[in-house]
Formats: structure tokens, sequence, C-alpha cells
């Protein structure tokens, strides 16, 4: 196969901040006020990676401050001005896009083919896409104000593009950031500031605190942000709900899902075997609208299940930086274990575990082979709960209101894909399932101009497009008078 993706000079820039790395506040580089730190491991090989600052109060108040303070400056700018920064960063991105695509894979675990050709094109794409609504700001916008300083907390699976989804919009309309990244995966999002300020961007318009949950916790609690927006498990989204409940801060939560991925009789079963290996084996299973519950109709199960499980047989695990692997690795032996305990408890329930024959690498890496469960009751723990690793697990159904009915049996909302080569079909089913994103014939597409979020415990408000701008964005208050009607 090809050669492996030459990681030099991602290593090159680890070395020269000698795997050390502070929070970015104000600009530049700076070690926790109470000197916490924590270490990270590559989960490819299980090796020490780098050494991070642990957030406290301390910090997130120097970074809320450095926010504050660059804020009236950047809403000054107004629409235009900071349509030029945005454009600045989506460029910054595109010239560094290898660098950037390495150190993913590497801190992340996920294939390089990936970061090249999904993670840094959507991210520069989301810059471009907000650079637009930057400069259409007060013509579209008039009435609306800038939220302040926002607090932005993401998760691991993709965490360039969750910077993206966060900061873009933020930045676009006037408010300034404080962003914490994921424990596991923090390095991205440090290079990142460190380019961007280093492209222009102002100091203190973007922070990066560093650090576990309770650093999180600390901005979530913080009484000079304006607004949160988490991305990240249901469990922890609902303690935020909780804590800021009568803060006056806003917020929008990007929770779990269990999302159908429903292949009808009339399918194109090859373009649906396909669709499924996008839908729950890109990376690794960790995305939040996975197509997990693969749910197909009585009549073809036996022919689809087999094709899928003919197709398994060629997917390849393997280093991240190989350029010819599907799969990379677990981004933690914690989240490795908690695929490995929820797999077991289904197959206790009765489910029935097809793991793809293909060799996973030696070492202390935190690899999970492609896995597919049949024999699944509805009820059972592993159709219900968010396995969030590379598991479709699949049951049948009759016909399209049984279809329906288990597609909308979950307690998530957040996509839903459906396969069939009748229009009319697909364009009944689509209205009828309740979830934030519906694709036809099609799964894990994402579009930064349209509004991505859940339904139910997934979460609410949108990311992207107008929907998503209006998040970072209040109402004046003489906005809301009415004009007087005419007498
Ligand atoms: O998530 P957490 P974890 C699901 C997925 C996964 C499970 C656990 O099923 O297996 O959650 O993952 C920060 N206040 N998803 O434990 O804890 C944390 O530091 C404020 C789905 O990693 O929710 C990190 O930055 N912040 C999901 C971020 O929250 C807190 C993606 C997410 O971590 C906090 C991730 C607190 N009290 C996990 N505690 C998706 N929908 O994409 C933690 N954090």
């Amino acid at each position: 196969g090809p050669a492996p993706e030459a990681d030099g000079p991602a290593r090159d820039w680890l070395r020269r901040h000698e795997a050390r790395f502070g929070h970015f506040i104000g600009g530049a580089f700076r070690p926790s006020a109470e000197g916490g730190t924590f270490e990270t491991r590559e989960p490819a090989t299980g090796k020490p990676l780098a050494t991070l600052a642990s957030g406290t109060t301390a910090d997130v108040d120097a970074a809320v401050e450095a926010a504050r303070q660059a804020q009236a400056h950047w809403q000054k700018l107004g629409g235009h001005g900071r349509a030029r920064h945005l454009y600045a960063l989506a460029r910054m991105v595109q010239r560094h896009g290898r660098l950037l695509a390495v150190l993913e894979a590497i801190d992340n675990g996920k294939p390089i083919r990936e970061t090249r050709d999904l993670d840094v094109p959507l991210v520069a794409w989301h810059f471009l896409h907000h650079a637009g609504w930057a400069q259409l700001q007060e013509s579209e916008f008039a009435g609306y104000s800038p939220l302040g300083v926002v607090g932005q907390i993401i998760p691991w699976n993709f965490p360039l593009l969750m910077l993206a989804w966060k900061i873009a919009p933020a930045l676009a309309l006037g408010n300034t950031v404080v962003l914490k990244p994921a424990e596991y995966t923090s390095l991205t999002a440090l290079l990142f500031a460190e380019l961007a300020s280093e492209a222009g961007l102002p100091d203190g318009v973007l922070n990066v605190v560093t650090g576990p949950g309770e650093t999180g916790a600390a901005i979530v609690e913080h009484p000079g942000i304006d607004k949160i927006a988490f991305t990240g498990s249901t469990e922890i989204g609902r303690i935020i709900r909780e804590t800021t409940a009568g803060s006056g801060k806003k917020l929008t939560l990007e929770l779990g899902g269990k999302s159908p991925f429903i292949v009808f009789e009339d399918a194109d079963l090859d373009a649906a075997v396909e669709g499924v290996v996008d839908a729950i084996w890109f990376n690794q299973g960790q995305v939040c609208c996975a197509g997990s519950r693969l749910l197909v109709q009585e009549g073809i199960a036996p022919e689809f299940l087999m094709r899928l499980k003919r197709r398994m047989e060629t997917l390849r695990v393997g280093s991240p930086l190989d350029k010819a692997v599907d799969m990379g690795a677990i981004v933690d032996p914690v989240q490795l274990r908690r695929i490995e305990e929820l797999v077991a408890a289904g197959i206790k329930e009765g489910a029935v575990a097809h793991r793809a024959p293909v060799a996973l690498p030696e070492g202390d890496g935190s690899f999970y082979p492609p896995t597919l469960l049949t024999e699944v009751h509805p009820s059972s723990i592993v159709a219900r709960e968010e396995i969030f690793g590379p598991v479709a697990v699949a049951m049948t159904f009759r016909t399209p209101d049984e279809a329906v009915m288990l597609a909308n049996n979950s307690r998530y909302g957040l996509a839903a894909s459906i396969w069939s080569e009748t229009v009319g079909l697909a364009l009944d089913i689509a209205p009828k399932l309740q979830a934030g994103v519906v694709w036809i014939n099609a799964t894990n597409l994402f579009d930064a101009a349209v509004g991505f979020g859940g339904y139910r415990e997934s979460g609410f408000g949108r990311e992207g497009g107008r929907e998503g701008a209006l998040e970072y964005l209040k109402p004046d208050a003489w906005a809301n008078r009415r004009p007087r009607e005419a007498t």
C-alpha cells in the first residue's frame, strides 16, 4: 500500500513546545495558575503524547477577562472587519491543512484519510461560510447584537471540526470565546489557537483553557459568561442545563444519539451496504449522528446482512497514519472498555456478534474491530444506549409503519437515514421521523449552511446556517417594539 503519512512536522511542533502546553489566553500560552497538569496518550500506541495544563476557576477567570477585554473592539470591527479575519482563518487552515490533519490523527486515533479529506476541508468550509454571515450581519441581523463572551465545551470525536462549529459562528457575529477542548484531544485546538494568532486574530478573541470535566464546570458556572454551547454526553448536558437554569446564560446542547438507518426492500442494496460502512464504521463509530440502529425490511434482511458481512471482511483497521486504513484507534482505553462492556451486555441479552475478521495492530493501542450485532430485541441495552463505537445493531421490520415506529422508539432524535429507490416512499417516511436531520440514500452529510441539532434528549439549538447564527445573537430591546399600526 501507500507509504504512511509523514508525521515529522507534527512531531516537530510537539518538540518545539517540549510536549508541554499551557492554556492559550490573551494571545499567549501560560501555565495553570495553580500549576496543575495532566498527561495525554496516543490512542494508537498508548504512548505518552503531551503534558497539558489543568484549568481551574483562576484560569477561567483569566480567560474570561481576556475575552471580555477583546470583545468591545471585536464588536466594533463590524461584520466586514470580522469577515476578513474569518477568511484569514479559513486560508490558515488550508495552508496548514497537512499539519493539522496529521496532528489530529495522532491525537485522536482517527485515520489520516478522514482528517485530510473530511475534517480539515469541512473546518475551512465552516470558516468560509461564516465569513459570509459576518459580511451580511448588518443587513440580515439588523436589530440583533452579539451576546458577549461565550463558553464552549467540545468533545473528542471531531476535535477540530467541533472547534470550527463552535467558534466560527460565535466570532463571525461579534462574540469572543473561551473554549475547552476535550481532555483526550486538546492538541489541535492549541495548534489552531497558535496559528490563528499568527494569522492576525486579535489577542483575547479566542482563548483555549484545557482540562478535565471540572474545568468545563468552572466555565459553565462562571458569572462573566453570556452563553454556553456544549457538545458531549446527554448525562453532562443534563448537569449543564441544571447548573445554568436561572443564570440568564443562553444555552445550546448537542448531545447523544442512536440514529436509525432504515433499509427498505426496494433499496439499492450495494449502495446501502456502503452507507452502513459510512454510518457506523466511519470515525470508529464515534459519531453523534452515527447510523447505529440498522433497521432492515424482513424480506431482504438475510441477503442484505450477508452482503454486509462480506463487505466487513474487506475493512482494514490499523495505524491512523496508514493512508490505506478504514478505521484507526478508539480515542482512549476508557472508551474502549465502555464499548466492550455494552457489547457484552447485548450478547448476554441474546444478541449475536459478528466481528470483522481483521487483524488488529499489536501493542498497547486501543483498537476494536468493526462489529455487527444481530438477533437484537428493540428493548435490549444495545438497541437503546449509545455505544459510540464501531458497532452496528441490526433489527428487522415488516411494514413502513413499523419502521417509523421502531425508528422513533428512542429517547434520542439526532439523525435518521432512509434507503429506498421509491421517491414517494422516502418522502412519505422522512417527515414522520423525529430527528434533527433526515438523509435519503445518504448518511453523515454535513453542510455548513444547514442547521444541525437534535430533538428530545439529543439536545436543542442548531449549529450552522442562519439558525446557528441566531444562537449567537440577542434581539435588541428597541427592535422588539413593533411599529405602531396605522389607524
Ligand atoms: O463525554 P463528556 P465523555 C457520549 C458517548 C461517549 C460518552 C462518554 O456515548 O461514550 O458520551 O464520553 C466536558 N461540566 N458522547 O465522558 O464527559 C469534557 O471535559 C462541563 C457523545 O468523553 O460529555 C469534554 O470536554 N463540562 C458526544 C466534554 O464535556 C464537562 C461526544 C464532553 O465529555 C463536565 C462525546 C461538566 N460537569 C461523548 N464533565 C456526541 N454527541 O458527539 C465533562 N465535561
